[in-house]
């Protein structure tokens, strides 16, 4: 997504009967990580800035290319095809979870 950038695209399941938010992100690859959206503005797209990202009771919310993504900013490396590494990520609710990202290229 340009260089020294990257982004994280998961599907976060909630299998609890309340409502929880994602609130933000951290992952040791990058000097920073925040909660995005790509969005259509006048034909062209634009990422902005989320403060949290809501994900209903009993629900799920997928993060994917043109929408809601966890953006890395400031790689500290090149990621490489085939490696894996740690992102936590914080919840209003659950607290704190910790998952595996798998880093696969995709075409500029
Ligand atoms: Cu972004």
């Amino acid at each position: 997504m340009g260089p020294g950038t990257s982004a994280i695209y998961m599907i976060i399941h909630n299998n609890g009967t309340d409502g929880d938010q994602l609130l933000s992100a951290e992952a040791d690859v990058a000097t920073a990580v925040e909660l995005h959206e790509t969005r259509m503005e006048g034909g062209t797209s634009r990422m902005h800035k989320l403060a949290a990202i809501a994900i209903p009771a009993r629900g799920r919310v997928e993060l994917r290319p043109g929408g809601l993504h966890i953006m890395l900013l400031g790689l500290r490396r090149d990621l490489k095809e085939g490696e894996q590494f740690t992102a936590t990520l914080h919840f209003e609710r659950a607290k704190t979870v910790t998952v595996p990202v798998p880093v696969r290229m995709t075409a500029p």
